[in-house]
């Protein structure tokens, strides 16, 4: 029909689809003590295809969100019995960030407007409204709160290996120093990861990180920090875990990684790793990687394949 009128171009009537497509997971949730504006926004989220929540108040809200800690936006009316719209705003940003939890607020006197953004809103809307507007504000809402997620993404997660950054493993654990003796870093270079690639191509050396990395997360991103380090280097960082401890795990991890072959398609390849472990003692991250750096030299000295702490 939109093509018919004719006003509009194919990208724009395929954002418009994407977004439709986008809407369907996003849970919405309405804080509004008034029956009939509540289910009047109901119906305009609804017509976009939102998945939608409704309270009345303000502290109905904060209940509501602490369960369901997948709602992605909250528009919410100034106006309510316990706790209003303001209010709620400045309690929720004491824990939710913006692009975990975006906010609209709704009022009918517009000099609340800068009340509700100045307290940590991301947008406010002035009763009555136009449905145009509402869906324009509700679309730049969510479409910023998708860029930041996903700038985050590209700053913290490696593109390749799907495992965090560098960037992000120095942006958590700059300042850790307070762990002494339960707090282990464990470094990991591949050997002779040139050969894969001189022998069977880079394509197949980005399979072999792929697939090393996975293994990396299945073992211990379920309670630690994995990161790319550099080009086929790792790290992880045991948090709340002492050396001997660390050991054991890597040592598993090692006997599992070199029985188990890689699947890439130049055929199967057999991968080792070598690994430098070393404990925080009351220095800082920069010393305790110099430490796991001459371990993992020491590891390649002696014939790689292990691990040195
Ligand atoms: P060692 O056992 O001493 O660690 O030998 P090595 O061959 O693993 O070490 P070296 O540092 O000589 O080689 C690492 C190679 O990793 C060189 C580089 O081209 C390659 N490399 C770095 N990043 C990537 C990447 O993203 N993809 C691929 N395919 N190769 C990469
Ligand atoms: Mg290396
Ligand atoms: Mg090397
Ligand atoms: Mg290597």
């Amino acid at each position: 029909y939109i093509l018919k009128e004719n006003r509009y171009s194919y990208q724009y009537v395929a954002k418009l689809i994407a977004r439709l497509y986008r809407n369907k997971d996003v849970k919405v949730l309405i804080a509004e003590q008034s029956v009939i504006s509540r289910k009047f926004v109901k119906l305009l989220l609804e017509q976009h295809l939102f998945q939608v929540i409704e309270v009345e108040d303000g502290a109905e809200a904060l209940t509501v969100l602490a369960e369901q800690k997948d709602i992605r936006l909250l528009i919410t009316d100034y106006d309510m019995p316990n706790l209003n719209g303001a209010d709620l705003v400045i309690k929720l940003r004491e824990e939710y960030e913006r692009e975990d939890l975006a906010i609209i607020g709704l009022a009918s006197d517009a000099s609340l407007s800068a009340r509700f953004i100045k307290n940590g809103a991301n947008d406010f809307l002035q009763k009555p409204f136009v449905h145009e507007e509402f869906h324009c504000r509700i679309n730049n809402t969510l479409d910023a709160q998708d860029m930041m997620k996903m700038l985050w993404e590209k700053a913290n997660r490696d593109f390749l290996t799907k495992v965090f950054t560098r960037r992000y493993f120095f942006s958590h654990y700059q300042d850790e120093h307070e762990e002494q003796g339960c707090f282990s870093l464990a470094l990991l270079d591949i050997d002779f990861f040139k050969k894969v690639n001189d022998t069977h191509g880079h394509d197949v050396g980005d399979e072999v990180l792929m697939v090393f990395a996975s293994r990396l997360t299945e073992a211990f991103g379920h309670k630690f920090t994995v990161a790319r380090f550099g080009g086929e280097e790792f790290v992880v960082a045991f948090k709340g875990l002492d050396i001997e401890k660390t050991i054991t795990l890597m040592e598993a991890f090692r006997q599992h990684n070199e029985q188990k072959s890689v699947k890439t398609s130049a055929g199967e390849l057999i991968v080792t790793f070598s690994c430098g472990l070393a404990a925080f003692g009351d220095e800082l991250i920069d010393d305790v990687l110099i430490r796991a750096d001459e371990a993992l030299y020491e590891a390649k000295q002696q014939g790689r394949n292990r691990i040195v702490m």
